[in-house]
C-alpha cells in the first residue's frame, strides 16, 4: 500500500495500490512498469503474498459454524466462490497493517474471548451482548455474496450470519432513530496499526436505519461453514453487499442508534473520496479512478481480463428502492 503525506499533516493510504494482479492488462503496460524500476519490490511483495496465501490455514482448522442456505431474495449468487486462501490472506484490516498480507500475519494477536456487543442509543432495550448470546440470537444462514472494494478488486464469500434486523427488531428502535453507527474494536495492545495515525481510529462506519433493517444487511460471524478468521473481521463483521467494502466494519464491538449521520472513518480520512453512502456504483468515478470495471480475485492472472462493475454490486433488485428520487452523484 503506498502511503503518502498530505498538506495536512496526515498520513493516507493511496487505495490506489499499484500490484501486478490489480493493475497491468497488456504486456506493454507491464513493461512500462518493468522499465520504471518500480517493479521489484512490488513483485517480491506480490510473492510473498502468494507464499502466505499457502499457509493460511484451510476450513476445517477452525471451529465449524454451519448455516442453512438463506431465503432471503438475492442472498445466494451462483458465481464461483473465491478460493479460501485467496479470502482470507488478501484482506483490508488496517488495524494489522496497511498492506494485503498483513492481516493474515498479524491478526492472530486479536483477542477475540471474552466479547461484548453494546448496542445503544436511541432504543428502548439498549442491551450488552456477551458474543456466545449474539451468536444464537437468530438461526445462521449462510450466504454467498460479492464484496467489491473501492479499490478495484472483487471476491465472492460465503457468509454465515443473520439479517442484522433480527438484532435491530430485539432492541426497539425508538422513532426518531435513523442512523445506525458500527463502532469497532480499537485495542492498542493487540492491534499494531493503531500506531500509525492512518485513520481516526476506532474504525466507524453507519448506515440509514432503512439500509440497515433491509434483509441483505448481513450480521457474520462466520465464513467458508467456519467461524471468521481474524483477518476477516472475528469475532462478528458487518456484510453490506451492495455497497463497497469499507462499508463493512469487522471486529464490531457497539452498535449505536442516533438522529443524526454518524461520522465514518473513511469519510473523516478523506470527504471528496468516500461518502456516507458508498453504493457501488459503476456510474460515478472514485476522484482518482474509474469504478466501471473490476478484478476478482483468484482469477485475475497477470493479464487478466477485468470486468463490469454492476450497479449496487448487481443487487439493484433488491435495494434499488432505498434510493428512489435521490441523486446517487452527490450521495456517493
Ligand atoms: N475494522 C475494520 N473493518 C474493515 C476494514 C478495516 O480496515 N478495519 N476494512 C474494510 C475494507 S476497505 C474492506 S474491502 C473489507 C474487507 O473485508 P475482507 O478482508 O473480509 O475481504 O473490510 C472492511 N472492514
Ligand atoms: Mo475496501
Amino acid at each position: 500500500m503506498l502511503i503518502k503525506t498530505n498538506d495536512d499533516g496526515f498520513i493516507h493510504p493511496v487505495p490506489g495500490e499499484i500490484t501486478p494482479r490489480a493493475a497491468y492488462q497488456n504486456r506493454r503496460e507491464l513493461l512500462r512498469f518493468m522499465a520504471s524500476g518500480a517493479a521489484g519490490g512490488t513483485l517480491a511483495a506480490w510473492a510473498g503474498r502468494q507464499a502466505l496465501a499457502q499457509q493460511v490455514q484451510r476450513p476445517g482448522k477452525l471451529a465449524p459454524l454451519p448455516g442453512t442456505r438463506s431465503a432471503v431474495a438475492g442472498a445466494v449468487t451462483m458465481e464461483k466462490v473465491t478460493d479460501y486462501k485467496d479470502a482470507a490472506s488478501y484482506n483490508n484490516f488496517y488495524e494489522f497493517g496497511t498492506d494485503k498480507a498483513d492481516p493474515a500475519r498479524n491478526a492472530h494477536t486479536l483477542k477475540t474471548t471474552p466479547w461484548t456487543v453494546e448496542v445503544d442509543g436511541l432504543v428502548k432495550k439498549p442491551a450488552k451482548y456477551a458474543i456466545e448470546d449474539l451468536l444464537k440470537l437468530s438461526a445462521q444462514e449462510e450466504r454467498i455474496y460479492r464484496l467489491r472494494c473501492v479499490e478495484g478488486w472483487s471476491m465472492v464469500i460465503p457468509w454465515v450470519g443473520y439479517s442484522l434486523a433480527r438484532l435491530i427488531e430485539k432492541v426497539e428502535p425508538l422513532g426518531n432513530a435513523k442512523y445506525v453507527e458500527f463502532i469497532t474494536q480499537a485495542d492498542r495492545a493487540t492491534m499494531p496499526g493503531l500506531r500509525a495515525s492512518v485513520l481516526d481510529w476506532p474504525y466507524a462506519e453507519g448506515l440509514r436505519l432503512d439500509e440497515a433493517m433491509h434483509p441483505l444487511t448481513l450480521l457474520a460471524f462466520g465464513m467458508y461453514g467456519e467461524v471468521l478468521p481474524n483477518q476477516n473481521g472475528a469475532p462478528v463483521r458487518l456484510v453490506v453487499p451492495w455497497k463497497y467494502g469499507f462499508k463493512s466494519g469487522k471486529s464490531i464491538v457497539r452498535i449505536r442508534f442516533t438522529e443524526q449521520e454518524p461520522r465514518t472513518a473513511w469519510n473523516k480520512a478523506a470527504a471528496n473520496e468516500y461518502g456516507f453512502y458508498s453504493n457501488v456504483n459503476p456510474n460515478v468515478d472514485h476522484p482518482r479512478w474509474s469504478q466501471a470495471t473490476e478484478r476478482r480475485i483468484g482469477e485475475d492472472g497477470l493479464f487478466a481480463k477485468k470486468r463490469k462493475t454492476l450497479m449496487f454490486n448487481g443487487y439493484e433488485a433488491q435495494v434499488g428502492q432505498l434510493y428512489a428520487g435521490m441523486d446517487l452523484k452527490k450521495n456517493y
